[in-house]
């Protein structure tokens, strides 16, 4: 009897190297891609790579993702668009005084095992210098904490990610696996900008979606998506059915060893330290 070796996971198992070629940066095909991509991701504020990960893959990393779900954190928390604390004295409606609902159920990074799929592709240099190419930095920086570098995200029925400005200046999304119905990824492109919160407009537009053009992000199981959400309002639509969307949130920083407070780490995974809760 043969006993088969462990095949040791290469980067080109996980990720279509032939279609993005992140393991080359001198060649003549990375650069274009890079190029393509940081032109995309200044003029519409999203660069999508769909196929990222191999197909194969994907689906392993959903059951791997799926598995996870009896430890994971389950988060919910109303919030304003701006994540600002509520102000008094304005009227209900107002954008700083109106509340979203966010629900989703979290797996943090200390409790990813080793040989999980997405945890290889969070933790390959390759797709880490390739990001911050895309962005145009010159450092990049996994995140360093131990609980909120790598989370794994699944939303069941009925939870969903209420309309918001993200606080960071961009984010890196992996979609595993899409629900029967919603969950989809909705944005309304630069509702606001760096001097103005544009409180009219996003009143009215939470009043009446009509009044603003809404997309509808593609977000097929493999896409690796960089979005830059910091000031285009989204939000993830309730999700229904009993398949669970399923994606990844990969958090890189321009700054070496960023940390949570134990503030954020307590609302975002119910604790402060690395051990399981009990
Ligand atoms: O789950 C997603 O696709 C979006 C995530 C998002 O908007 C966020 O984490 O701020
Ligand atoms: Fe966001």
């Amino acid at each position: 009897m043969t006993t088969l070796a462990p095949t040791p996971v290469t980067l080109g198992n996980l990720v279509d190297l032939e279609r993005y070629p992140i393991t080359d940066r001198t060649s003549p095909a990375y650069q274009a891609l890079v190029d393509h991509s940081r032109a995309l991701l200044e003029q519409e504020g999203v660069a999508i790579f769909p196929g990222f990960a191999r197909d194969e893959t994907v689906v392993t990393m959903a059951e791997q993702t799926l598995a996870l779900h009896p430890r994971m954190f389950h988060f919910r928390e109303e919030h304003t668009v701006y994540f600002k604390p509520q102000v008094e004295g304005v009227d209900e409606a107002h954008p700083l005084r109106r509340l979203m609902k966010t629900e989703k159920d979290t797996v943090a990074y200390a409790d990813i095992p080793a040989d999980n799929l997405v945890r290889n592709i969070y933790e390959s240099d390759d797709v880490l210098a390739f990001i911050k190419d895309v962005l145009g930095l010159d450092t990049l920086y996994r995140h360093a904490d131990p609980l909120a570098a790598l989370n794994l995200q699944g939303f069941t029925a009925g939870q969903q990610l209420g309309w918001h400005f993200d606080r960071a200046g961009f984010s890196v999304t992996l979609s595993l696996q899409a629900a029967n119905a919603g969950g989809d990824f909705e944005y309304v492109r630069m509702l606001r900008n760096e001097n103005d919160d544009c409180h009219e407009a996003v009143g009215q537009f939470l009043d009446d979606s009509k009044t603003q053009q809404v997309e509808v992000l593609p977000q097929v199981p493999g896409t690796l998506t960089l979005f830059r959400g910091r000031y285009s309002l989204h939000r993830v639509t309730p999700v229904e059915g009993d398949r669970l969307r399923l994606n990844a949130v990969l958090a890189y920083v321009d700054q070496p060893n960023v940390e949570f407070s134990a503030y954020a780490r307590q609302l975002f995974y119910g604790r402060t330290s690395t051990d399981p809760v009990a």
